[in-house]
């Protein structure tokens, strides 16, 4: 005789799950007219399959019990392969573990479902204990790499601290996004590598990774920001010398600190970059998104560089595991020259905008730079108020 409380539970949650995953997104009016936000999030922890949460046999959970939570589904890198929209998620369980699952939508915005189960990440001698934040980079070479943070406790750490870790750059590499093959973790020059991404070309015949030195970089008298350095094979991967692409600087959106996002994209003027930028407030840290734009032939030179934050969270992407954060490592520009940036809010959730590759190149290219001054931020708002001065009647009524 079949459980009553099982069949119900059963049907209900079946019936949930799929309007969540189906759901149809909408683009949303936009007032600065850079990029639309979408109604809905595309991936939240309830999009997680059932089949990963609860035992769906009725003898042994008759209850029909959620056997293994989820916390959150964020920070994903993305890609587009055999005509699909591919986020590579951070998905974070209730054990606070993350680990990175792939979901695929047909169109970009809605309707994204994951794959039947997450990625199995080949370990290296010593394992991780929590990965996060993939970026993927379809290199010339040939292969799809996944580059993320890796993090194990910190060994030199005194007696009872138990939350002091290291974290560096793991990299693997795969053709179909379901193998992969583990490569060594970058060495570089500072102790402490988050926000890496691989550059999908060689330069001067080396792999090229844009890097984080931060304030283990200061110590040696340099500053910390986004860093660029070359690694002569990627099978040995090593970062000898970083340069500062873009530096922390006081009172400006990357105060504290700064990463870059996904990997460039490439346009007739240069290359696009997004990167997130944190300050501190008396609310704790606040993570915004920011962009500008580096020279195609030497793509660690910041050639334009708008002011402020191009993506900050807004009403309920506010509140999250960890509020006020908007993160992106993921976003993918069609042939068309439509882009969809992937961000995350909170550490909790995942959105997309979207964008042209028109409309981010005149962003970057047009917007004024930050003057690091109040009265300069005047000045800049006054010049365009007298440049507006004969098109006045256009705001007449
Ligand atoms: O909690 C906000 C973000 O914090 C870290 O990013 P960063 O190293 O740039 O400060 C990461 O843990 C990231 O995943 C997280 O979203």
């Amino acid at each position: 005789m079949s459980n009553k409380i099982f069949t119900e539970r059963l049907a209900k949650a079946k019936q949930e799950h799929k309007a969540l995953i189906t759901k149809e997104n909408e683009a949303l009016y936009s007032v600065n007219g850079i990029f639309c936000r979408h109604k809905n999030p595309i991936l939240t922890r309830d999009h997680i399959p059932l089949h990963w949460r609860f035992d769906l046999n009725e003898e042994t959970n008759p209850f029909f019990m959620e056997r293994i939570g989820f916390n959150a589904a964020f920070n994903a890198g993305a890609i587009k392969l055999n005509g699909k929209y591919i986020l590579a998620v951070r998905v974070e369980g209730n054990d606070r573990k993350s680990f990175f699952a792939i979901a695929e939508s047909p169109n970009g915005i809605d309707n994204f479902k994951f794959w039947d189960k997450p990625i199995t990440l080949p370990q290296n001698e010593e394992p991780d204990t929590n990965v996060y934040d993939m970026r993927l980079t379809q290199h010339d070479d040939g292969w799809i790499y996944g580059v993320f943070c890796t993090e194990k406790k910190d060994k030199n750490a005194p007696d009872g601290d138990t939350s002091s870790a290291v974290a560096e750059a793991g990299i693997a590499r795969t053709k179909d996004l379901i193998t992969w093959e583990r490569l060594p973790d970058l060495i570089s020059t500072s102790g402490q590598q988050r926000n890496v991404v691989l550059f999908p070309h060689l330069i001067d015949g080396k792999y090229a990774f844009y890097t984080r030195p931060q304030d283990g970089f200061i110590d040696t008298g340099k500053g910390g920001g986004v860093g660029f350095g070359l690694s002569d094979t990627i099978e040995n991967p090593e970062v000898k010398e970083e340069v500062i692409v873009d530096a922390k600087t006081y009172h400006t959106i990357y105060e504290v600190k700064n990463g870059l996002g996904p990997a460039p994209i490439k346009t007739e003027k240069g290359w696009l970059q997004l990167a997130h930028g944190v300050r501190n407030t008396a609310a704790g840290l606040r993570y915004t998104l920011y962009m500008f734009m580096t020279d195609l032939e030497k793509p660690w030179v910041v050639t334009h560089k708008p002011h402020g934050h191009f993506i900050a969270p807004l009403k309920e992407e506010r509140v999250g595991d960890v509020s006020n954060v908007t993160f992106s490592n993921g976003w993918i520009a069609d042939e068309d020259g439509k882009v969809f940036i992937y961000y995350a809010s909170s550490d909790t959730r995942m959105h997309v905008a979207t964008s042209t590759i028109y409309q981010l190149v005149d962003y970057c290219v047009n917007s004024p730079q930050d003057q690091l001054h109040s009265h300069l931020s005047v000045e800049t708002i006054n010049n365009l108020i007298d440049a507006n001065k004969e098109h006045m009647s256009l705001l007449d009524t």
